[in-house]
């Protein structure tokens, strides 16, 4: 099943994980290695438009992958972010989280990711990825869940 994001369309290919009321899927431009978003199902614009239930489900749902997602790109560390509002940098009008995996002496480092978050999409040195590219690294990341992650309790 694909699932709408703001104005774009996510397909099912690129969702890796589900959970009541959100999902999470890999991103056309990632500003680092498994830089991957969490999304509500609903279309919601702001943070505070989503209901206390789905604030839960969204960040359970966060706190499920993110340890995996931190171990599959080899990471230290992760930036988990929220652009909430266009003056924060928001371009999808859909209430998304940004984790992005860290390490030590990265070139994300001093702040700067916040800048990278808020222009990276305008810019042109990062690259858009295929279809083919963030399909590849969804069915990576779907097998990861189905097979190693069978002990999270929600
Ligand atoms: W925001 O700037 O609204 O905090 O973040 C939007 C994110 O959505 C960016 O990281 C951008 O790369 C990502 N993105 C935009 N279009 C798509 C798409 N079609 N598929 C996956 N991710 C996308």
């Amino acid at each position: 099943m694909s699932s709408k994001f703001g104005h774009v369309i996510i397909t099912s290919s690129c969702i890796f994980c589900r959970s009541a009321l959100s999902y999470a899927f890999v991103n056309k431009k990632p500003i680092a290695p498994g830089h991957v978003l969490v999304a509500s199902d609903r279309e919601a614009k702001r943070f505070n438009d989503l209901s206390p239930e789905e604030v839960s489900d969204l960040f359970k749902l966060v706190h499920r992958i993110s340890p995996i997602i931190q171990k599959v790109f080899n990471a230290t560390a992760l930036t988990i972010a929220i652009q909430d509002g266009a003056a924060a940098g928001q371009t999808v009008e859909h209430v998304h989280v940004h984790i992005v995996p860290r390490i030590e002496g990265d070139p994300l480092q001093d702040d700067r990711i916040y800048e990278v978050l808020q222009t990276h999409e305008k810019k042109d040195d990062i690259k858009w990825r295929t279809d083919n590219e963030m399909e590849t690294e969804a069915t990576l990341l779907k097998e990861y869940f189905e097979e190693n992650d069978d002990e999270y309790q929600q």
